[in-house]
């Protein structure tokens, strides 16, 4: 059997993981039937969160309230002029941004974002999102369901042909942190809750959580946490919700849970969504659940670099842990490439590389090319390490081992 020189294993990587079309497991890019909640287009892109925190450290003088007060357009001509005109537009967001615009065939290099919109003044969303798919390589995604949102469930109630590509996933968050504050819509919406997590109010959760799966067809249901989350923590709430109503729906359903923990969440309220920032989480609290709940599949992303390590080894002692994605402050080259190659070193090939945690429908395009760029330079070299054992490997072999990883079914 004749196996791949050395010297091709870059190359023949690199193109078999940009033909094979990857699932992203974890996104906030919806069904273009939900209308309002998808968003597109320059506008949107430009004005992606991680652009406006770095559009006020280029202009630190810049009002809070201003800036919110300005229209989308505007505060994207705004942040064009200064972060893409009047600087090297070289941050990971900014280069996103380019990557998008020179795949749409669109010029990185204008002065305004004027030819950017007269293109996507011809754009509809469904046409959009097939352009986007294929310029991607993406043939799923699983979106981030939310009930507690007033834009995102009418849709849902009134009901719609599904999109196959677009996966749902019940999130939690928004409806059990600083429990009894969801009360109010669960109520609304007929559930027979009290803020006591009384049996009563344990029933209204399960049959919220179990009319949502069911519309929504979740593949998973889904949790961030912050870094300061224990379990078992009698004192708290959260332990409650999360062993009396997460988990054992989680169970009923066969589905997996993911747990994204260590966001501190409006550490800088004026920035709005990107006044999030980050903190390192306790393992051993994740250890508990997945001993707790060890028939239910765990799927964990943490947000801090050190949590990342310490998630490697506690998922060679866990089964049922399957880490997932670089994601957000970790979703940047350089810290992609050391947690890629820490995870081949610890669990072979026993993780989900990548998610895009996307939140504009076109930054698909570019955080696949970057991811897919370094994971494959990753994949390469441990690939070289293994051949200069003596063992062979062939191109099945490689994308063998890339459907192992990419082709996700939750
Ligand atoms: O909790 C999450 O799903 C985070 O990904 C978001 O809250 C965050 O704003 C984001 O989109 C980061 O990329
Ligand atoms: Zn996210």
């Amino acid at each position: 059997m004749a196996g791949i020189d050395k010297s091709s294993i870059r190359e023949t990587v690199g193109r078999i993981l940009q033909d094979t079309q990857l699932v992203d497991v974890h996104t906030h890019v919806y069904d273009p039937e939900l209308g309002p909640v998808l968003l597109w287009g320059i506008d949107e892109l430009v004005t992606y969160h991680y652009l406006i925190a770095e559009v006020f450290r280029a202009r630190p003088e810049l009002d809070y309230d201003k800036f919110w007060a300005m229209s989308k357009q505007d505060q994207a001509d705004l942040i064009w002029q200064e972060l893409f005109v009047k600087r090297s537009p070289i941050s990971e967001a900014c280069r996103g941004v380019l990557t998008v615009m020179h795949a749409l065939g669109l010029d990185p290099n204008a002065s305004d974002l004027k030819g950017a919109r007269s293109f996507f003044k011809e754009q509809t969303a469904r046409g959009y999102v097939d352009k986007v798919f294929k310029l991607s390589g993406i043939k799923k995604v699983y979106m981030t369901n939310d009930p507690m949102d007033d834009m995102e469930r009418p849709g849902w109630e009134k009901g719609f042909e599904r999109d196959e590509r677009f996966m749902g996933v019940l999130r939690l968050d928004p409806t059990f942190m600083e429990w009894p504050k969801s009360i109010g819509k669960l109520q609304a919406m007929g559930y027979d809750v009290e803020p006591a997590l009384s049996g009563k109010t344990i029933a209204g959760i399960r049959k919220y959580i179990n009319d949502w799966c069911d519309r929504l067809d979740a593949r998973y249901m889904a949790i961030s946490l912050p870094p300061t989350f224990r379990y078992p923590d009698k004192n708290s709430t959260m332990t409650t919700l999360v062993e009396k109503t997460l988990f054992p729906s989680a169970v009923e359903r066969g589905i997996p849970v993911a747990l994204m923990i260590g966001a501190r969440r409006l550490v800088n309220p004026g920035l709005r969504l990107a006044g999030d920032a980050v903190g390192k989480v306790n393992i051993e609290s994740i250890e508990r659940l997945a001993t707790d709940f060890a028939d239910t599949r765990l799927l964990v992303t943490l947000l801090s670099r050190e949590s990342m390590h310490e998630l490697c080894v506690t998922s060679r002692k866990f089964k049922n842990i399957t880490p997932f994605g670089c994601w957000w402050f970790l979703n940047n080259p350089s810290l992609i490439r050391e947690i890629t190659s820490m995870r081949f070193e610890l669990l072979g090939l026993g993780f989900i590389p990548q998610h895009s945690d996307a939140r504009v429908l076109d930054q698909l395009i570019y955080k696949w090319t970057h991811s897919r760029r370094i994971i494959a330079d990753v994949m390469a070299e441990k690939y070289a390490d293994m051949l200069d054992t003596g063992r062979l490997l062939t191109e099945s072999d490689i994308k063998k081992d890339i459907d192992l990883m990419f082709d996700v079914t939750l």
